[in-house]
């Protein structure tokens, strides 16, 4: 990052600005879902079922209604009457709002109780009877296509298999050509688990449907507000529920990442009940429900494979995924990339053979797909590529990072073609692997290593150097539901100078208050300060498609800096007029308008702007205000060099983790502070599914891990010291050259761990152990390599 072009008054980019939001959060002022109290409103629990797979035969409701406060209960039955029982997902597929006749993973929405206190409501849940007949449910994903299985989607007419469907990029024979003439071949089955985000809040909403003006009101904790209102419009659109009488707003969120993505059937009740009765309703989550029922992330099965030269030259990849997506598909991917930006998996390495394939299955599983930090399932691309690229490494015998410098793109060969078709924008890959190795102190460690391995002690050093594709994205590949994925801003600014920008995005913790209101400052040269940022009312805010895929600062970012050049030029034009000169004799400087050569001539962005309500041009339009929709021409393509450093103790195979560098490149940087931050979370998140994480089922499809005290979420005491930094190559099509960075870490981090963990046991045969790779199955790699004989 080059010195700040702004002074720390104006605060534009480059600041290390505190957070504007952080003075209510801190302070406990902070305002969620769960603070709204609405006059005569009512509390929604839910009935879930204890089978993965089962008939519902009945549901008895008599005692329920007993309890004090309970006024209805709701079932798919209720809802089928208005259609309401099934909606579409965000990727074309259909789900459950609830169930008329079968329910289809452990803990389900079965029924709603509705009642006056959630107290009540819950009393009133525990107080229904439903009369199941379970069914052998689905589990293995590998077995899900056998002739043998139940074909799960009986309310597809027609449906018999549990395909969803298959997709694929790349070059398949040629790709298979150069692997049948390669001198090395690696291959490896990994399974990246199912994880869940657990973000601190759950999901929940208060759905207010005003009878008299038939008019919806929906709080809801969601990370894009508009999409879900247009959702709401076409699954209710039916009943009267049209865009124009919905308004979604979104408030403060307690952590997003990538789960409250989704549409959740609860919103879906809860809408339906406020609707029929014409009462607010109020849904929150607990933590046992939020775990087991929402969105999971990965679930994917990969057959990775690379082939390349005696030397450590790659020269081809081929990966097949086999998807695990529950009963239904309800990712939340770009509708034409129904396996994400998977396709990035090629990484950052300069060859031009590679063949990807998935397929996607149903099982007894909840549904969801790509939450978590992943960037639509860049977090599985990386940990194949990256984990691949350590054992090519390992089989030849040669260093990883030499091996990585040495296939690395170069920095001059950007725009560079993928194999799988993404123009990567720009990078500069051996800066970033330099920088993390010299921080590190990469020679000297290889050497305590080798030093430490004769004493036959276990010290691992773990590389993984990424490609992160976000920024979704130029709107003619990407579309959700066929909405286009462009982003929005929308600046007004007052008389006196003070602005208000409303954007379409969502922040949900990583401080778009701040930092949009530094794009502007930097922009016009009014202080950050007196710019309010505000997302999420759909009412107010211009339509855009939110905040996740680390999007925001590539598109709405991008719309803010765009708006504001439209307001400078305005801002010209009335210079102009007020110093009597041409427009093209006046220079700007941060914050003014100066004449060329007469610098003392000159009019203050304040100055210009209280013109613009009180002393325009004839003929002007009055006002200071611009909005722009962003489309990107490209997704930009950050990346980052981690380094880290492991210590296994051999006896127990407990793993701590010594060091930890993450070079970081997200071009320009608008907060120093608040990527920092960002980092910091990520890696944290990067941690959790290397190390810990995984929702677990049995056979019957019981969850095993179900609440926190058996899944295992990192803490501050398991989060090592993070060592942050960055290299700077300016994304050249964006217009303030930044790159998104909230998911790096969380990409980028995992491979890392899992690569220094395997190094430390490679003295001993190990060659991969899928995440997360616990104290358990080291132990259990180390004997079975006779590591205890
Ligand atoms: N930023 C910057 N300079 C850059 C890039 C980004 O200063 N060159 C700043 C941005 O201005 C923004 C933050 O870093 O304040 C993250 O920006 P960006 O990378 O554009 O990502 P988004 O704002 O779109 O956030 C989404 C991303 C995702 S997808 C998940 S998941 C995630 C994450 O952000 N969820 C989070 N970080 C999170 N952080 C918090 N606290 N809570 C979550 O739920
Ligand atoms: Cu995939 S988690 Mo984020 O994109 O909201």
């Amino acid at each position: 990052m080059t010195q700040c072009k702004t002074s720390k008054e104006i605060g534009g980019m480059g600041h290390s600005l505190k957070r504007k939001e952080d003075a209510r959060f801190i302070q406990g002022k902070g305002h969620y879902v769960d603070d709204i109290k609405l006059p005569g409103m009512l509390y929604m629990d839910i009935v879930r079922s204890p089978y993965a797979y089962a008939k519902i035969k009945s549901i008895n409701i008599e005692e329920a209604m007993k309890v004090p406060g309970v006024i209805t209960v709701v079932t798919g039955k209720d809802l089928e009457k208005y259609k309401l029982h099934w909606m579409p997902t965000l990727m074309s597929d259909t789900q459950m709002v609830l169930p008329t006749d079968t329910v289809m993973y452990q803990a389900q929405e079965v029924c709603a109780v509705i009642a006056t206190s959630k107290y009540a409501a819950r009393d009133g849940r525990e107080a229904v009877k439903v009369e199941y007949e379970p069914m052998k449910p689905v589990m293995d994903p590998f077995k899900s296509l056998d002739p043998a299985a139940p074909v799960l989607r009986t309310d597809k007419p027609g449906k018999k298999d549990n395909h969803i469907w298959h997709w694929q990029a790349g070059d398949k024979e040629k790709t298979a050509q150069v692997f049948a003439n390669a001198d090395v071949v690696i291959k490896q089955q990994m399974h990246i688990p199912r994880i869940h985000v657990v973000s601190i809040e759950t999901c929940g909403c208060v759905a207010d449907y005003d009878k008299v003006n038939h008019h919806l009101t929906m709080y809801m904790t969601t990370q894009a507000p508009h999409a879900i209102r247009t959702v709401i419009a076409l699954v209710a659109g039916h009943v009267g529920l049209s865009e124009e009488r919905i308004r979604v707003v979104s408030p403060d969120i307690g952590g997003g990442f990538g789960g409250k993505v989704p549409v959740y059937p609860g919103y879906v009740i809860a809408i339906a009940v406020s609707f029929l009765v014409g009462k607010p309703v109020k849904w929150i989550e607990d933590r046992s429900e939020n775990l087991q029922a929402d969105s999971f992330a990965r679930d994917y099965h990969i057959t990775a494979e690379l082939a390349g030269t005696k030397e450590g030259k790659i020269l081809a990849t081929r990966f097949k995924v086999l998807a695990d997506h529950g009963y239904t598909d309800a990712a939340a991917n770009p509708s034409k990339f129904p396996l994400g930006l998977f396709s990035i998996c090629t990484g950052s390495y300069d060859y031009n053979a590679a063949f990807v394939e998935a397929d996607a299955v149903y099982t007894n599983k909840p549904p969801g797909g790509v939450a978590y930090r992943c960037s639509f399932r860049v977090t599985e691309a990386v940990q194949a590529i990256e984990r691949l690229t350590d054992m090519f490494a390992k089989k030849i015998g040669k260093d990883p990072a030499e091996l990585r410098m040495q296939n690395f793109i170069k920095k001059e060969d950007f725009p560079w073609h993928s194999p799988t078709g993404w123009i990567y924008d720009s990078g500069n890959y051996q800066a970033g692997l330099q920088k993390a190795m010299d921080v590190v102190g990469y020679a000297a460690l290889r050497k305590e290593q080798a030093e430490k391995q004769a004493r036959g002690e276990l010290m691992g050093i773990g590389i993984s150097t990424f490609t992160e594709i976000v920024g979704a994205g130029p709107s003619k590949d990407f579309d959700i539901l066929g909405i286009k994925m462009f982003d929005s801003a929308e600046i007004r600014v007052h008389p006196t100078g003070k602005a208000i920008a409303r954007f379409g995005t969502k922040s949900q913790g990583q401080g778009h208050e701040t930092t949009y209101a530094q794009i502007i400052a930097e922009e016009l040269g009014i202080p950050a300060e007196n710019i309010q940022v505000e997302e999420g009312d759909t009412d107010t805010a211009p339509y855009g498609l939110g905040t996740y895929a680390s999007r925001s600062t590539p598109t709405a970012g991008a719309a803010a800096a765009v708006a504001s050049r439209k307001l400078r030029d305005k801002a010209r034009k009335i210079a102009a007029y007020l110093l009597e000169v041409s427009e093209n004799d006046l220079e700007w400087e941060t914050g003014k308008f100066f004449v060329k050569g007469a610098p003392e001539k000159s009019k203050t962005i304040q100055e210009i702007v209280f013109a613009a309500y009180t002393n325009h041009p004839q003929g002007m339009e009055a006002g200071f205000e611009a909005t722009h929709y962003y489309d990107p021409p490209n997704l930009t393509f950050p990346s980052g060099a981690y380094i880290c450093v492991v210590d296994i103790d051999k006896e127990t195979g407990a793993i701590h983790i010594r060091r930890f560098v993450a070079i970081d490149d997200c071009g320009n940087i608008i907060n120093p502070m608040i990527v920092q931050g960002q980092v910091h979370g990520g890696l944290t998140q990067a941690v959790a599914p290397a190390m810990y994480e995984e929702l677990i089922y049995d056979g019957e499809g019981n969850i095993l891990n179900g609440t926190l005290m058996d899944y295992l979420v990192p803490t501050a005491v398991e989060s090592p010291k993070w060592e942050t930094g960055h290299t700077c190559t300016p994304s050249p099509h964006h217009p303030i050259g930044a790159k998104g960075v909230g998911e790096s870490p969380t990409v980028g981090g995992p491979p890392a761990i899992a690569n220094a963990i395997i190094d430390a046991l490679s003295p001993f045969g190990i060659t991969h152990i899928d995440i997360p790779i616990t104290p358990y199955k080291v132990w259990k790699a180390l004997k079975e390599h006779g590591a205890y004989d």
